[in-house]
């Protein structure tokens, strides 16, 4: 029989109120597993009023007793990481064991980032000498939205929860319905560690129905959403001309640029991982990879060697890549690869599907793929694919490195390998991207701000950002 997903509204799990349910399906098995309700605007006006109950108390608690609940949550969400991490594999085909090591102990490291980060937060005061003194206050907001995607499903919506809720907010999350299954287990988590009912509230179902009815309710005064950037487009269209405040963490084309003065070893597995981890299903993970014409030729036949090593199967072993999260997704890889050959690119390893027996002989299995021979001005290269695919393209100088790293829509994080730490520097105050990291990928502090450029997103997240993006300044002047 298959698992039944509930909304958690009020402090209390159940079922959307139409009663309507979707079917979610293990991506590893290409089969229904479970049900999670089809909310909607109903549901969503029900959250705002649990919210809005519980907002005077939580918004007033003080912040020793909010951090203490939201450690809770860390710790209870820490005791359960085996069967989070299971339940994330399952629901999303990424490897159990990345979910293990990775997605489940950065969601309790999200709660108690913040549930930290506002003990420590002091706020500032301006003295105009003889005449006044001005303190900021920083206030709640009120109640706000969290929408989340599927890619690294408890890892992105705790991301936004976690703040959200150390601020003093009262919180209505949407996690994707790709993926709702820890945000269900949260629930639990949040009821088990004491939450108060109503301060968070869980609403599962469709971007266009629930998604859109918690972008348009007019008593949720701002929107912490990621995704893809058309799905941006349409909710800030939306909420802007409703003053709401808004962050959007979007899409990216991520530049790698490697020079030839690199440690090539360390370059390479680094960027095996930045090519292929999650399935090449990250914002961050590197889609093009510049290398310096000088090594092109190593670097390609190595980097190959390389990515054949890489195993593809069933999420819950030892594997290095599980599932595509959806058919429709393992469709969209298929017609970039047959674009890039349109292109004139070449497949140098990849450039299929992966069939795997037993259990997963149905699962969305696709070969970590490289392509080459394609300009950067190309579709292929242009265009987010957000899977297990990169291209590799030769450059001559640092110049023309930094013009094609910077020639995109996108401007979320670039990659850069070299030696050289006048030019580290120089390459990266060139770039057009939020996070720059130097012989390093995904190397993240939690302080850091957190977010795109261009087409790559609104706003940052991450330590003060966070805390400033979910609270308002109220500047307070007194005369002296
Ligand atoms: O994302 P969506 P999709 C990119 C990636 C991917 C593409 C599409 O290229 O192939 O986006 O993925 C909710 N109002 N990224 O379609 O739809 C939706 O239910 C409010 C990059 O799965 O953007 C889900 O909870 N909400 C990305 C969330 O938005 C709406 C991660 C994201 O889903 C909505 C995921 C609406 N009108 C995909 N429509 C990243 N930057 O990490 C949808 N949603």
């Amino acid at each position: 029989m298959s698992q039944q997903i509930l909304n958690y509204v009020d402090g209390e799990l159940k079922p959307s109120k139409n009663g309507t349910t979707i079917d979610n399906i293990d991506p590893s098995i290409g089969r229904v597993y479970s049900t999670l309700p089809a909310s909607s605007t109903e549901d969503v006006n029900g959250a705002v009023l649990a919210a809005k109950k519980a907002l005077p108390q939580w918004s007033g608690l003080s912040i020793e007793k909010r951090s203490k609940i939201l450690h809770r949550i860390a710790d209870n969400i820490e005791a359960r990481r085996e069967e989070l991490a299971l339940a994330e594999s399952v629901d999303n085909g990424k490897p159990k064991h990345l979910a293990n090591q990775i997605d489940i102990p950065r969601a309790a490291a999200n709660f108690r980032f913040f549930a930290s980060a506002i003990v420590g937060n002091s706020t500032d005061a301006n003295v105009m000498e003889g005449q006044a003194v001005n303190y900021t206050r920083r206030k709640s907001i009120g109640v706000v939205g969290c929408i989340s995607p599927w890619n690294l499903p408890l890892y992105l919506f705790t991301w936004k929860i976690a703040p959200a809720l150390a601020t003093g907010n009262c919180v209505i999350a949407k996690p994707s319905e790709l993926t709702p299954m820890t945000a269900f287990l949260l629930s639990d988590v949040c009821i088990e560690s004491g939450l108060p009912a109503g301060v968070l509230n869980i609403l599962h179902g469709y971007g266009a129905e629930v998604g859109q009815a918690i972008v348009e309710h007019p008593e949720i005064k701002a929107i912490s959403f990621t995704g893809g950037t058309n799905t941006g487009k349409k909710l800030a269209a939306t909420a802007a001309p409703m003053f709401k405040k808004l962050s959007l963490e979007l899409g990216g084309k991520n530049p790698n640029i490697i020079f030839e003065d690199c440690d090539f070893d360390e370059m390479l597995e680094t960027t095996v991982r930045s090519s292929f981890t999650n399935q090449g299903e990250i914002c961050l993970c590197g889609s093009r990879i510049l290398v310096q014409n000088t090594f092109y030729d190593r670097f390609c036949s190595a980097f190959v060697d390389r990515v054949n090593k890489l195993v593809v199967g069933d999420p819950l072993t030892e594997v290095s890549m599980g599932a595509l999260i959806s058919y429709d997704h393992l469709q969209k890889i298929k017609y970039y690869v047959a674009l890039a050959k349109e292109e004139g690119g070449t497949v140098l390893t990849g450039g299929r599907e992966v069939r795997i027996s037993g259990r997963c002989a149905e699962g969305y299995f696709y070969a970590p793929t490289v392509i080459a021979g394609l300009g950067n001005g190309c579709r292929f290269n242009q265009e987010e694919i957000f899977g297990p695919i990169v291209s590799i393209i030769p450059f001559k100088s640092e110049d023309e490195a930094i013009n094609m790293a910077n020639d995109t829509t996108y401007g979320l994080s670039a990659t850069i390998w070299t030696s050289d730490v006048k030019r580290a520097h120089n390459v990266a105050h060139r770039l057009e991207a939020g996070v720059i990291w130097i012989n390093c990928w995904l190397l993240r502090d939690l302080r850091t701000p957190f977010g795109g450029m261009k087409a790559s997103g609104v706003g940052r997240e991450g330590g003060d950002e966070a805390l400033r993006f979910f609270t308002e300044a109220q500047n307070v002047c007194i005369k002296l």
